[in-house]
């Protein structure tokens, strides 16, 4: 077995490779051509899960453009999870998770070719990747100059720090490194693909490469083929069962680094408690509040003091379950009952927000009651793009 598949943390941990033998059987130019060959990708460190996704979606379209325009078949590897920022429980190990914790993994596979990382080793032993591209933006020209918003990429010399080890895997080698300044939507990685000639190629960086066909068919398509664990599904349904029992309104919180980063969205608690109860008197049958949010524990008890006297429920998950569904899994229950809501109001410009709005559409949910969004205090905002599902 080239893979160690022996769990070090709960059975999830899919990163350890061990001495595998393949990588030094000869294999001929023949066979290699009739093999698939694997696109591996990261993201800068500090994203959240839910702009991950989205980019995840850049990348299962250009790997469909890639089966269009190449001879050989190509498929994605999903880069494991690997301690997100915003997962806070210090005493969890939160490293190296496997997609299927947290998603439905035949359904993902129906629409894009995808493996896991450790069925990837099972294929590639500890042969080095054929390329490791650093994606990076174009230096920024001065201000005379009129803006090119052209698609272009070109070979250049590093800017910062050339990551060595995804996910920390000290044996994940490379035959070639580049770093390349990258300006475009994500088909045209399949220039540099077609430059290189590679078998296997990690991009870091992915995030520079932008969506294709944003809120189109193909977007949609993928987006619809990402639905959650059975498991997490299971668990938000069993929650719903017990405690919202009667229509409910979902709001999303954003709060933490967003108070800092985004100051003029994010109301007080006590306002945000006023725009909950405005809603709330425009929607009679709805009597019962659904928390979904990163705020502090005292933060939320003053919102449930502002917003007696309605039911309010927030899920918090027992030591057991948290230890089986990780901070990943809450959120992840956090946005199924949202999307399941009779109402939705969620935090401008967040993309945790975004997917539940997306998620929304995909169940068909009307209209009025997905996209909406708090205002920071006293401030008229714009409401979110209303973007459609596409079939
Ligand atoms: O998902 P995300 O990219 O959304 O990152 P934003 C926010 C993370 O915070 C989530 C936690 O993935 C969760 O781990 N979180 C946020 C929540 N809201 C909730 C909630 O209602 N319930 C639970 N359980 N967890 C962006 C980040 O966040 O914000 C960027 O992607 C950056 O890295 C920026 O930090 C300021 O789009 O909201």
């Amino acid at each position: 077995a080239l893979v160690l598949l022996t769990a070090i943390q709960l059975g999830f941990s899919i990163c350890t490779v061990d001495n595998g033998l393949s990588d030094k059987e000869e294999t001929s130019q023949s066979i290699l051509d009739t093999l698939p060959r694997y696109v591996l990708y990261d993201v800068n460190r500090p994203e959240g899960f839910n702009l991950r996704r989205d980019v995840f979606i850049r990348m299962a379209s250009f790997i469909h453009h890639m089966n269009k325009v190449s001879d050989y078949h190509w498929i994605l590897v999903l880069p494991p999870w690997h301690r997100l920022y915003h997962w806070r429980s210090s005493n969890l190990v939160q490293d190296c998770l496997p997609w299927s914790l947290f998603f439905n993994l035949d359904s993902i596979k129906k629409s894009t070719p995808v493996v896991e990382l450790h069925e990837f080793f099972q294929m590639n032993g500890l042969r080095p990747l054929d390329a490791q591209v650093t994606l990076q933006n174009f230096n920024m020209k001065s201000f005379e100059q009129y803006p090119d918003f052209s698609d272009k990429w070109e070979v250049v010399n590093c800017k910062g720090q050339v990551q060595k080890e995804f996910w920390n895997l000290n044996n994940l080698t490379f035959t070639k490194s580049l770093c390349i300044s990258f300006q475009g939507i994500s088909t045209l990685l399949a220039d540099i693909v077609q430059e290189l000639q590679p078998r296997t190629i990690i991009f870091d960086h992915a995030e520079l490469a932008l969506h294709n066909y944003y809120g189109r068919q193909e977007y949609w398509m993928i987006r619809k083929s990402m639905q959650f664990s059975n498991n997490l599904h299971a668990i938000a349904k069993k929650f719903k069962k017990i405690n919202l029992t009667q229509d409910y309104l979902c709001a999303h919180l954003r709060r933490r680094d967003f108070l800092y980063g985004h100051p003029s969205d994010v109301p007080s608690i006590k306002d945000t408690a006023k725009q909950i109860i405005e809603k709330l008197s425009l929607w009679n049958d709805i009597k019962t509040v659904y928390i979904a949010t990163d705020a502090s524990k005292t933060e939320v008890e003053e919102l449930k003091n502002y917003l007696h006297p309605y039911k309010v429920f927030k899920f918090e998950a027992g030591k057991k379950t948290l230890n089986n569904i990780l901070d990943g899994g809450v959120a992840i229950i956090d946005q199924i009952i949202c999307s399941q809501a009779n109402y939705f109001i969620g935090t401008s410009k967040s993309t945790f927000s975004f997917r539940i709005q997306e998620e929304r559409e995909i169940l068909g949910m009307p209209l009025e009651t997905t996209f909406n969004s708090f205002c920071g205090d006293n401030i008229e905002c714009t409401q979110p793009t209303k973007w459609r599902l596409v079939e």
